[in-house]
C-alpha cells in the first residue's frame, strides 16, 4: 500500500486496486426518474440483483443513487432516499466484493448509508455541506468531489464559462484543498469534472479532450460520461440505452489518459473496454 494514484487504496475494511490501471464504478440508481434507468431498480430485490450482477461483471465500486440529478429533477426527502438506498446497501455490502459508494450530498443519507455498510461518498456538490467532509474524515472514507455549474434544476439553462477547463480545474483543486483541511488525505480524494452538469456539448468535449490536465494534478480522477446526452448529440441516438458504443469511446480515451475510475451503467461492456485499454497502456 502506498499513497500514489497507481497503488492500492485501503481503508476501513475496503480496498481499491489501481495498479492495473482504470477501474469501473457501476451505477445503481434506486430512483423512479433517473435519465437512463429510472424505475428499473426502484424495487429493492431488483436493485440488489442488479448490483450483484455488476459486481460479478467487474465493477470494483457500486454507486447507489437514491435521487436523480438529471436536468430539472426535483429534490427528494432524506427519509425517502434512506428508505430507497439502505436495504440495497445492506445486502450488497455483505458480500458482493465491491466497494459500495453512496451518491448523495445529504448528510442524513450519508450517515444512514455508512451505517448500512457503504464506505465511500460520491458528492456532486463537492462537500458544499462541510459536515459531509468532517464525517468522511472521521470515518476515513474516500470522497468524490464533482464540479457542477448551478443546480440540477437550473444547470442546463445557460451554461457559461470563459475557460471551462481552467475554471473547472480551479474549482476542483480548491474543493480538494478544503477536503484536505477537513482531514481527508489526498489519496482518498477523487475529483470529477462533472460531465453534463451545467455544460454544453462544447464544454463536455473540451473537458474530455483535456482530461490529462486533471490527471496531472495527482488526485484520483473519476469521470461519468455513461449514456449522457452529449453522446446522443454526437451520434444522433436519442435513447440513452443506444449510447453504449459512444460511451465506450469516452471510456477508452479516459483509461488511456490515466483516469482512475469510470462511472458507467453498462458494466459488462465497459469492463472489457477498460481491460483492453489498460493492457495497451501499461507495459507488463
Ligand atoms: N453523473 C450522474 C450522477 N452522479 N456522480 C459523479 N461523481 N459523476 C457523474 O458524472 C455523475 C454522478 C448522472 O447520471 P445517472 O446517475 O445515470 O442519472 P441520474 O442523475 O438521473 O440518476
Amino acid at each position: 500500500m502506498g499513497d500514489g494514484i497507481n497503488d492500492v487504496l485501503e481503508w476501513a475494511g475496503a480496498r481499491l486496486d489501481f495498479s492495473g490501471g482504470t477501474i469501473v464504478m457501476g451505477v445503481l440508481n434506486v430512483t423512479p426518474d433517473s435519465f437512463s434507468d429510472g424505475g428499473r431498480f426502484i424495487d429493492t430485490e431488483k436493485a440488489i440483483e442488479h448490483g450483484l450482477k455488476m459486481a460479478a461483471e467487474g465493477a470494483a465500486i457500486i454507486d447507489v443513487g437514491p435521487e436523480s440529478t438529471r436536468p430539472g429533477a426535483e429534490p427528494v426527502s432524506s427519509a425517502e432516499q434512506i428508505k430507497r438506498a439502505s436495504p440495497v446497501i445492506e445486502a450488497l455490502s455483505k458480500g458482493c466484493g465491491a466497494v459500495i459508494s453512496i451518491d448523495t450530498h445529504d448528510l442524513e443519507v450519508a450517515k444512514a448509508a455508512l451505517d448500512a455498510g457503504a464506505s465511500m461518498f460520491n458528492d456532486i456538490t463537492a462537500l458544499a455541506d462541510e459536515r459531509m467532509g468532517q464525517l468522511a474524515a472521521e470515518k476515513k472514507v474516500p470522497v468524490v468531489l464533482m464540479h457542477m455549474q448551478g443546480t440540477p434544476q437550473t444547470m442546463q439553462a445557460e451554461p457559461n464559462y470563459d475557460d471551462v477547463v481552467g475554471e473547472v480545474l480551479e474549482y476542483l483543486l480548491e474543493r480538494a484543498a478544503r477536503a484536505e483541511r477537513f482531514g481527508i488525505p489526498r489519496e482518498r480524494i477523487f475529483i470529477d469534472p462533472g460531465i453534463g452538469f451545467g455544460k454544453t456539448l462544447k464544454h463536455n468535449l473540451l473537458l474530455l479532450r483535456n482530461i490529462d490536465k486533471f490527471v496531472e494534478t495527482g488526485y484520483h480522477i473519476l469521470v461519468g460520461t455513461s449514456r449522457k446526452s452529449f453522446i446522443g448529440e454526437i451520434t444522433g441516438k436519442e435513447n440513452p440505452t443506444d449510447r453504449i458504443f459512444g460511451t465506450a469511446a469516452t471510456v477508452a480515451l479516459c483509461a488511456a489518459a490515466g483516469v482512475s475510475v469510470v462511472r458507467v451503467h453498462d458494466v459488462s461492456e465497459m469492463a472489457d473496454v477498460v481491460k483492453v485499454a489498460n493492457k495497451l497502456k501499461i507495459q507488463s
